[in-house]
């Protein structure tokens, strides 16, 4: 949905746009529309423009690299063109902008095209939240004819697992929802975890939704393999000059609406897991470890570290 900067904003703030690759994509689609709409009669307050509606979408979510590295790539392409007028401007960031959206969706389906052959016949599944990535890696083991079951959770707060549980519904999997804290009783009927990714660090960890940290946890102390299906763009190029991705801390609304007051509630809405924790992130570059990704996006993605 092509929607101006504000409403793709809030409805990424209020989650009715969710997982890192869908509010990415609707952050693009916004800042396409936005230069669209655009009244501005020189490329300087094109770009002023281009970079008020980068801030408000940043601020939508605090933990989205994708989206980030999106949108600082499209206002580049602009800073950089020789061209001067804004019509032409316009036309480059439709241009740059569907480009960047065709190459999010073949590393989606070179994920899934890897990732798949990691479901076995007849072997238990189990990720956590909601990530479009996942889902669109097990469907392709569904449709590749294998028969397995996903176990997911709820995600408390706002319970993504509900979202996860009706795709792998409708995909036709045998699909079994438990609460987050039944993650260990279940974990030694798991052959595999596989979750998504908010952020990737230039220390090779994996930032996703909360309590996926516990669940890496649970799943070394059973020896269970735990893998992360993301695009190498997840990658925060700020951590490599020693930032700390922010971790998005939600309103407490959220977990208690009519708390008693003087009640202290906290709600992260992500958290850290280590690379040692990580058998693996599957990726557009195939299956790879988390050690090696800062040099992969040296290589395969070198404007990265440009564009900040
Ligand atoms: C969603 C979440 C997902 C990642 C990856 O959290 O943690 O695992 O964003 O999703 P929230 P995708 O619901 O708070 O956005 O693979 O779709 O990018």
């Amino acid at each position: 949905m092509y929607e101006p900067i504000q409403d793709a904003a809030d409805r990424i703030r209020r989650l009715e746009v969710q997982g890192a690759r869908n509010v990415a994509i609707a952050a693009i689609k916004a800042i396409t529309y936005g230069a669209k709409e655009s009244k501005a009669p020189k490329k300087s307050e094109f770009l002023l423009e281009l970079s008020d509606a980068k801030n408000v979408l940043f601020a939508s979510r605090e933990t989205e690299p994708l989206m980030r590295n999106a949108l600082r790539y499209i206002i580049h392409a602009v800073e950089k063109s020789d061209e001067t007028s804004v019509k032409d401007l316009v036309k480059l960031v439709s241009l740059v902008s569907d480009s960047f959206l065709e190459s999010l969706k073949n590393s989606k389906e070179k994920i899934a095209l890897v990732g798949s052959k990691r479901v076995t016949e007849g072997s238990k599944v189990l990720t956590h939240c909601h990530s479009s990535t996942v889902t669109n890696m097990l469907r392709r083991a569904k449709e590749d004819g294998r028969t397995f079951e996903v176990i997911c959770t709820e995600s408390r707060p706002v319970f993504q697992g509900r979202i996860t549980a009706r795709e792998m519904l409708e995909a036709g999997i045998e699909t079994t929802m438990f609460v987050d804290s039944a993650m260990r009783y279940f974990m030694n009927e798991v052959d595999l975890v596989v979750v998504g990714a908010d952020a990737i660090t230039s220390e090779g960890n994996v930032i996703n939704k909360i309590g996926t940290s516990m669940v890496a946890l649970a799943a070394k102390e059973a020896r269970t393999p735990f893998y992360v299906a993301c695009e190498l763009l997840k990658f925060d190029p700020a951590t490599i000059h020693g930032d700390y991705e922010t971790i998005e801390e939600r309103s407490p609304q959220e977990v208690w609406k009519d708390a008693p007051s003087g009640l202290n509630i906290r709600n992260p809405a992500f958290d850290v897991t280590r690379r040692e924790f990580i058998h693996g992130i599957i990726c557009e570059e195939g299956v790879v470890s988390p050690d090696s990704v800062s040099e992969l996006m040296s290589r395969k993605y070198p404007w990265i570290f440009e564009v900040t």
